[in-house]
């Protein structure tokens, strides 16, 4: 840190000698600061990622460039690695749906607009209330600026938390911010642990190891059944036949999962999921049929 800002300062200071006088002082410390892939390249180095090579092994599916986490993704922080998630507003109408705006700003202060797909999406937002409640998986439209734009609802008063899940440059990124939707407020429970889920008319079950350990990789199968049958009529929701977000409680920091595969004629979808702390995680999985998206929803115990 020393050593960059001193080298800074040489720059600068060797900036106005070369082209002196105060007009010049803008354009010196201009070439002071890196331009916005260096800002990254540098960001990511301090934060220990492997610069040389944007893809690594370790992540990607349906054909898509593996990607490399940079550590720290789990969406507590607002900004990682020379990014920042910067809202246009941190507060949403308590009962109601609004347009929520922001940008991920990056290390020179300018709105990245350039964005890897993944899964499909350019952005996965994801928004709940604090107890778990009000879960939304959302994917915002990138205007020319840089700017994204989603609806959002806050069903009841209190906080909620946004969480962003996107690439750049190969790398990914996960951060998040606290929207308040102002009134009185008061939380459920965290549901009890369960096997054991239902929405729309599906039943999903969850079939898991016996234990869950922190940090080391588990396969998490969820079948699904309509009147006690397998459904056979599982269609493909972004690029994979279910999405699989896991949040800690009660602090909701985010893990990614990864869609391992699925047997269609039993209606059962695998995840490989690696949880990284003890504790308990409300996992929330959506499959679709029929062009529609259900959401089941399960608390876990990770010891
Ligand atoms: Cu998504």
């Amino acid at each position: 840190m020393l050593q960059t800002t001193t080298s800074r300062l040489a720059a600068f200071a060797a900036g106005l000698v070369l082209t002196g006088g105060a007009a010049a002082a803008a354009g010196s410390a201009t070439n002071a600061t890196p331009p916005l892939q260096d800002c990254l390249r540098v960001a990511a180095a301090d934060a220990g990622l492997d610069t040389s090579m944007a893809e690594e092994s370790g992540g990607g599916h349906g054909g898509e460039p593996m990607v490399e986490a940079v550590p720290g993704s789990d969406g507590l922080r607002t900004g990682l690695a020379g990014l920042e998630l910067a809202a246009a507003s941190q507060s949403l109408p308590a009962g109601g749906e609004a347009t929520w705006r922001f940008r991920i700003v990056d290390c020179d202060g300018k709105a990245a607009r350039s964005f890897d797909p993944e899964q499909g999406k350019l952005l996965h937002l994801i928004v709940v209330r604090s107890d778990f409640t009000g879960y939304q998986h959302l994917h915002p439209t990138l205007g020319a600026d840089g700017t994204w734009s989603v609806d959002v609802k806050a069903p009841k008063a209190g906080r909620y938390r946004a969480i962003a899940d996107f690439v750049i440059d190969g790398r990914k990124y996960v951060l998040g911010t606290t929207l308040l939707a102002p009134g009185p407020a008061s939380e459920t429970p965290l549901p009890a642990p369960a096997e054991r889920a239902a929405a729309d008319g599906y039943e999903v079950e969850l079939q898991r190891p016996a234990v869950l350990e922190a940090g080391e990789e588990s396969q998490l199968t969820f079948r699904v059944t309509r009147h006690g049958r397998p459904v056979r009529d599982l269609q493909p929701y972004l690029g994979a036949y279910g999405h699989l977000v896991a949040l800690h409680a009660p602090d909701l920091a985010y893990s990614h999962v990864h869609p391992d595969g699925e047997d269609r004629d039993q209606g059962a979808i695998t995840f490989d999921t690696e949880l990284h702390r003890a504790g308990s995680y409300r996992l929330f999985m959506q499959f679709q049929t029929g062009g529609r998206v259900h959401t089941v929803a399960f608390t876990q115990t990770v010891s």
